[in-house]
Protein backbone atom coordinates (compact mmCIF):
# COMPACT_ATOMS: atom_id res chain seq x y z
CA UNK A 1 0.00 0.00 0.00
CA UNK A 2 2.55 2.43 0.92
CA UNK A 3 4.49 2.06 -2.29
CA UNK A 4 1.73 2.56 -4.24
CA UNK A 5 0.93 5.37 -2.36
CA UNK A 6 4.53 7.08 -2.86
CA UNK A 7 5.00 6.07 -6.06
CA UNK A 8 1.47 8.00 -7.31
CA UNK A 9 3.01 11.01 -5.22
CA UNK A 10 6.40 10.70 -6.83
CA UNK A 11 4.31 10.86 -10.19
CA UNK A 12 2.45 13.94 -9.04
CA UNK A 13 6.16 15.52 -8.58
CA UNK A 14 7.76 14.84 -11.25
CA UNK A 15 5.24 15.96 -13.76
CA UNK A 16 5.80 19.66 -11.24
CA UNK A 17 9.78 18.69 -11.38
CA UNK A 18 9.84 18.02 -15.33
CA UNK A 19 13.69 16.76 -14.60
CA UNK A 20 17.18 17.69 -13.63
CA UNK A 21 19.89 17.62 -16.42
CA UNK A 22 23.28 16.74 -15.72
CA UNK A 23 26.31 18.57 -16.99
CA UNK A 24 30.01 17.00 -16.10
CA UNK A 25 29.34 16.68 -12.32
CA UNK A 26 26.68 15.81 -9.86
CA UNK A 27 26.08 19.20 -8.20
CA UNK A 28 26.67 20.41 -11.53
CA UNK A 29 23.10 20.45 -12.42
CA UNK A 30 20.72 22.41 -13.24
CA UNK A 31 17.04 22.14 -12.12
CA UNK A 32 14.06 23.18 -13.58
CA UNK A 33 11.11 24.02 -12.70
CA UNK A 34 7.95 23.89 -15.03
CA UNK A 35 5.38 26.96 -13.56
CA UNK A 36 2.94 27.16 -17.17
CA UNK A 37 2.50 24.28 -19.53
CA UNK A 38 0.37 25.23 -22.64
CA UNK A 39 -1.77 22.86 -23.97
CA UNK A 40 -1.07 23.21 -27.35
CA UNK A 41 2.63 22.58 -27.90
CA UNK A 42 3.19 21.36 -31.70
CA UNK A 43 7.19 21.90 -31.29
CA UNK A 44 9.97 22.27 -28.18
CA UNK A 45 12.66 24.23 -28.40
CA UNK A 46 16.15 22.25 -29.38
CA UNK A 47 19.58 22.85 -29.93
CA UNK A 48 20.06 25.37 -32.98
CA UNK A 49 16.51 26.50 -32.49
CA UNK A 50 16.38 30.67 -32.56
CA UNK A 51 14.13 31.52 -29.77
CA UNK A 52 12.24 34.54 -28.75
CA UNK A 53 11.76 34.89 -24.60
CA UNK A 54 11.81 36.85 -21.52
CA UNK A 55 13.35 36.17 -18.22
CA UNK A 56 14.45 37.61 -14.87
CA UNK A 57 17.28 37.00 -13.28
CA UNK A 58 17.82 36.40 -9.52
CA UNK A 59 20.01 35.83 -6.40
CA UNK A 60 19.20 32.09 -5.01
CA UNK A 61 20.57 33.65 -1.63
CA UNK A 62 18.69 37.21 -1.01
CA UNK A 63 16.18 36.73 -4.20
CA UNK A 64 17.98 40.29 -5.51
CA UNK A 65 17.19 40.79 -9.09
CA UNK A 66 19.87 40.87 -11.06
CA UNK A 67 18.62 40.66 -14.45
CA UNK A 68 15.51 41.40 -16.30
CA UNK A 69 15.23 41.12 -20.19
CA UNK A 70 11.83 43.86 -20.12
CA UNK A 71 14.50 46.94 -18.88
CA UNK A 72 16.29 46.41 -21.79
CA UNK A 73 15.76 46.73 -25.38
CA UNK A 74 12.83 48.39 -25.01
CA UNK A 75 11.23 45.90 -23.57
CA UNK A 76 11.32 43.48 -26.31
CA UNK A 77 12.14 39.61 -25.74
CA UNK A 78 15.12 38.83 -26.35
CA UNK A 79 16.38 36.71 -29.49
CA UNK A 80 19.21 34.30 -29.12
CA UNK A 81 20.34 30.83 -30.69
CA UNK A 82 19.58 28.35 -28.10
CA UNK A 83 22.27 26.07 -26.96
CA UNK A 84 25.31 27.85 -28.79
CA UNK A 85 26.68 29.83 -26.30
CA UNK A 86 24.59 32.93 -26.55
CA UNK A 87 23.52 32.89 -23.19
CA UNK A 88 25.00 31.38 -20.04
CA UNK A 89 25.30 27.56 -20.24
CA UNK A 90 22.45 27.40 -17.49
CA UNK A 91 20.28 29.04 -19.80
CA UNK A 92 21.05 26.54 -22.70
CA UNK A 93 20.81 23.99 -20.82
CA UNK A 94 17.30 24.92 -18.60
CA UNK A 95 15.72 26.33 -21.92
CA UNK A 96 16.02 22.83 -23.60
CA UNK A 97 12.98 21.11 -24.67
CA UNK A 98 11.13 24.10 -24.06
CA UNK A 99 7.32 24.29 -25.46
CA UNK A 100 6.27 28.16 -27.06
CA UNK A 101 4.18 29.96 -24.51
CA UNK A 102 5.69 27.91 -21.51
CA UNK A 103 7.13 29.37 -18.50
CA UNK A 104 10.10 27.69 -16.10
CA UNK A 105 12.03 28.25 -13.42
CA UNK A 106 15.06 27.36 -13.18
CA UNK A 107 18.34 27.28 -11.09
CA UNK A 108 21.79 27.56 -11.74
CA UNK A 109 24.55 26.34 -10.38
CA UNK A 110 27.79 29.10 -10.47
CA UNK A 111 29.51 26.92 -12.77
CA UNK A 112 27.15 27.01 -15.32
CA UNK A 113 26.51 30.83 -14.21
CA UNK A 114 29.16 33.24 -13.60
CA UNK A 115 31.36 31.32 -11.79
CA UNK A 116 33.93 32.50 -9.70
CA UNK A 117 34.37 35.74 -10.99
CA UNK A 118 30.65 36.59 -10.80
CA UNK A 119 29.67 39.76 -12.97
CA UNK A 120 28.40 43.02 -12.82
CA UNK A 121 25.51 42.61 -10.07
CA UNK A 122 26.49 39.12 -9.41
CA UNK A 123 28.77 38.41 -6.80
CA UNK A 124 31.59 35.13 -6.88
CA UNK A 125 29.70 31.80 -6.56
CA UNK A 126 26.67 32.64 -6.80
CA UNK A 127 23.35 30.18 -7.63
CA UNK A 128 21.18 32.19 -10.11
CA UNK A 129 17.37 31.55 -10.83
CA UNK A 130 15.52 32.44 -13.56
CA UNK A 131 12.17 32.91 -14.51
CA UNK A 132 11.48 32.05 -18.05
CA UNK A 133 8.59 32.60 -20.67
CA UNK A 134 9.21 31.23 -24.13
CA UNK A 135 7.40 33.64 -26.75
CA UNK A 136 8.93 32.25 -30.00
CA UNK A 137 10.70 29.13 -31.46
CA UNK A 138 11.73 29.58 -34.84
CA UNK A 139 14.05 26.85 -36.73
CA UNK A 140 17.41 28.13 -36.53
CA UNK A 141 20.50 29.40 -38.38
CA UNK A 142 22.26 25.89 -37.42
CA UNK A 143 20.29 22.76 -39.10
CA UNK A 144 21.36 21.37 -42.01
CA UNK A 145 18.17 21.77 -43.92
CA UNK A 146 17.91 25.05 -43.19
CA UNK A 147 21.65 24.89 -44.29
CA UNK A 148 19.82 24.23 -47.70
CA UNK A 149 17.18 26.77 -47.43
CA UNK A 150 19.29 29.34 -46.82
CA UNK A 151 21.68 28.54 -49.69
CA UNK A 152 19.39 29.56 -52.70
CA UNK A 153 21.98 29.17 -55.20
CA UNK A 154 23.33 25.86 -54.21
CA UNK A 155 26.48 26.84 -54.30
CA UNK A 156 27.06 25.41 -50.31
CA UNK A 157 28.33 28.98 -49.20
CA UNK A 158 26.12 31.43 -47.76
CA UNK A 159 25.85 34.93 -48.67
CA UNK A 160 24.40 38.16 -46.22
CA UNK A 161 21.94 38.77 -48.61
CA UNK A 162 20.93 34.87 -48.58
CA UNK A 163 21.26 34.95 -44.82
CA UNK A 164 18.98 38.05 -44.86
CA UNK A 165 16.52 37.01 -47.00
CA UNK A 166 16.32 33.31 -44.48
CA UNK A 167 16.01 35.52 -41.63
CA UNK A 168 13.38 37.95 -43.45
CA UNK A 169 11.17 34.82 -44.11
CA UNK A 170 11.52 33.22 -41.03
CA UNK A 171 9.96 36.29 -38.91
CA UNK A 172 7.42 37.34 -42.06
CA UNK A 173 6.23 33.37 -41.20
CA UNK A 174 5.72 34.25 -37.58
CA UNK A 175 3.54 37.01 -38.23
CA UNK A 176 6.46 39.52 -36.72
CA UNK A 177 8.32 41.24 -39.70
CA UNK A 178 10.88 43.73 -38.80
CA UNK A 179 12.39 46.60 -39.57
CA UNK A 180 15.51 46.74 -42.10
CA UNK A 181 17.64 47.71 -39.79
CA UNK A 182 16.82 44.54 -37.38
CA UNK A 183 17.93 42.45 -39.99
CA UNK A 184 21.14 44.10 -40.24
CA UNK A 185 22.31 44.02 -36.84
CA UNK A 186 21.86 40.21 -36.66
CA UNK A 187 23.20 39.76 -40.42
CA UNK A 188 26.73 41.62 -39.10
CA UNK A 189 26.22 39.70 -35.63
CA UNK A 190 25.81 36.18 -37.68
CA UNK A 191 28.72 37.12 -39.92
CA UNK A 192 30.90 38.55 -36.77
CA UNK A 193 30.67 35.24 -34.84
CA UNK A 194 30.92 32.72 -38.01
CA UNK A 195 32.68 34.35 -40.91
CA UNK A 196 36.07 33.26 -39.70
CA UNK A 197 38.54 33.92 -42.48
CA UNK A 198 36.79 36.92 -42.89
CA UNK A 199 35.90 36.33 -46.72
CA UNK A 200 32.26 37.71 -46.54
CA UNK A 201 30.77 33.97 -46.37
CA UNK A 202 29.96 31.67 -44.42
CA UNK A 203 30.87 27.85 -45.99
CA UNK A 204 29.14 24.81 -44.86
CA UNK A 205 32.11 24.14 -42.54
CA UNK A 206 31.97 27.57 -40.91
CA UNK A 207 27.98 26.76 -40.71
CA UNK A 208 28.03 23.71 -38.85
CA UNK A 209 30.89 23.85 -36.33
CA UNK A 210 28.59 23.18 -33.55
CA UNK A 211 27.20 20.29 -35.10
CA UNK A 212 29.97 17.84 -33.19
CA UNK A 213 29.14 20.13 -29.35
CA UNK A 214 26.16 18.23 -27.99
CA UNK A 215 25.60 19.33 -24.56
CA1 LIG B 1 24.89 30.42 -51.68
CA1 LIG C 1 34.07 32.46 -44.59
Amino acid sequence: MFSVLSGFLYLQLSSLVLGYVRAQEPTDEVKIEVLYLPEDCPQKTKKGDMVNAHYDGFLAKDGAKFYCSRADDKGHPKWFVLGVGQVIKGLDIGMIGMCQGEKRKVTIPPSLGFGKQGKDNVPPDATLIFEIELYTIARGPRSMEAFHDIDLDNDRNLSRDEIRAYMKREFEKGGKPREQSFYDVIVSDVFQKNDHNRDGIISAKEYNVYDHDEL
